[in-house]
């Protein structure tokens, strides 16, 4: 006996579907950031097309991760689950709410460096338990699970991949018979604020890593993918490079639509005018879409919000086969955030 299908009690009848499950790829503060005002907007159902009550999972990227004084550091991963958890020191962006530096003080007392990275004693905790785990085998998203359980961030928090990767930055040396060598991402952005150029962007361990698992699931189930204005090179481009990501989200279901890092002719923060300099992309909102690609070309983007002051940028994206609109990208508070994230959601889902 055939049964007639249920009635979606979720839509008003006419409108599409509302969406349930959302996936989004992010680096580490502006991601975090976005996402943050994205979950406030969602859960007070104030995005365009996508249900208050859906399921997000988050993406995040790994190739920041390094290993310090024995401790494997997370960064990205630390800065959503501190983000959303509650546990972030807001003004800074990465790291633990009040935080003290007394370990850091001690290290530096013995002279053992390096003294440029910022490792707070709250912060350090998190390391600790995070070493222990992965010496004891656990895998990056089985410790980044347990970790959750204590912040709660309210999405599923997952690792790019298991797969121990690394962004290394190739700068001049005229010392080595190179002409060059290659410093660790963290070194280079944080030690040297990306103040030199990036002459290449090697990601060791890419091409052998595989998605961890539950990521390509997630892809596969989504109803929308978000792409935070994160860094489009070392962080939404780390993770579209993980083999089978990209496939996953150019074949899936759900429209992808990203937010440019880019207003004018720079980041707002971090390094991304440099990066993609590096890569001799165009340091341009319209440029970065173009960079990932529309999906009917083989890209991944179905829509592209860029900024308001750069609204002359619409037509060039359009023509690229992605929607695009033009609103303010600044992320001053949450309110301005959610309402990126609904400029977005409309977009795509509207
Ligand atoms: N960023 C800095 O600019 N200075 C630091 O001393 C620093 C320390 C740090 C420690 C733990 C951590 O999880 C992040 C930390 N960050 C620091 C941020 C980090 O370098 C960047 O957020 C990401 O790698 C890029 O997204």
């Amino acid at each position: 006996m055939s049964h007639a299908p249920s009635p979606d009690v979720s839509a008003p009848q006419g409108a599409s579907p509302a969406a349930r499950s959302i996936v989004a790829l992010s680096g580490g503060v502006g991601g975090a950031r976005f996402l943050r005002g994205t979950l406030s907007a969602l859960r007070a159902g104030a995005l365009p097309g996508v249900s208050p009550d859906a399921a997000v999972t988050v993406v995040a990227n790994t190739a920041d991760d390094w290993w310090i004084h024995g401790l494997k550091v997370c960064p990205d991963l630390d800065t959503v689950m501190y983000t959303l958890g509650g546990g972030i020191d807001v003004e800074r962006g990465w790291g633990r709410s009040g935080e003290t530096w007394a370990a850091s003080e001690e290290l530096a007392a013995y002279g053992v460096g390096p003294d440029w990275f910022g490792l707070g004693d709250r912060d350090l905790a998190t390391h600790l338990v995070r070493t222990q785990m992965v010496e004891a085998g656990y895998p990056l998203s089985a410790v980044t699970a347990a970790l959750c359980r204590r912040w709660e961030p309210g999405v599923e928090l997952l690792p790019m991949t298991d797969d121990r990767v690394e962004t290394h930055i190739a700068i001049a040396d005229d010392e080595a018979p190179s002409g060059r060598r290659t410093v660790h991402f963290q070194e280079y952005w944080v030690r040297m604020r990306a103040q030199v150029p990036a002459e290449a962007v090697v990601v060791v361990g890419l091409d052998r890593a595989t998605p961890a698992p539950g990521v390509t699931e997630a892809v596969a189930g989504a109803d929308l993918v978000l792409l935070p204005p994160s860094n489009p090179v070392v962080s939404i481009g780390t993770i579209l490079g993980v083999p089978g990501l990209r496939e996953a989200l150019q074949e899936g279901p759900a429209p992808v639509v990203g937010v440019s890092p880019i207003i004018g002719d720079s980041h707002v923060h971090g390094m991304a005018r440099q990066l993609l300099d590096s890569l001799g992309v165009e340091v341009s909102a319209s440029a970065v879409a173009r960079h990932y690609g529309s999906r009917a070309s083989g890209g991944i983007l179905d829509g592209w919000l860029v900024a308001d002051t750069d609204a002359h940028q619409v037509d060039a994206v359009r023509d690229a086969g992605i929607a695009c609109a033009a609103v303010p990208l600044l992320m001053s508070d949450e309110e301005a955030t959610g309402r990126m994230a609904a400029a977005a959601t409309a977009l795509v889902l509207a």
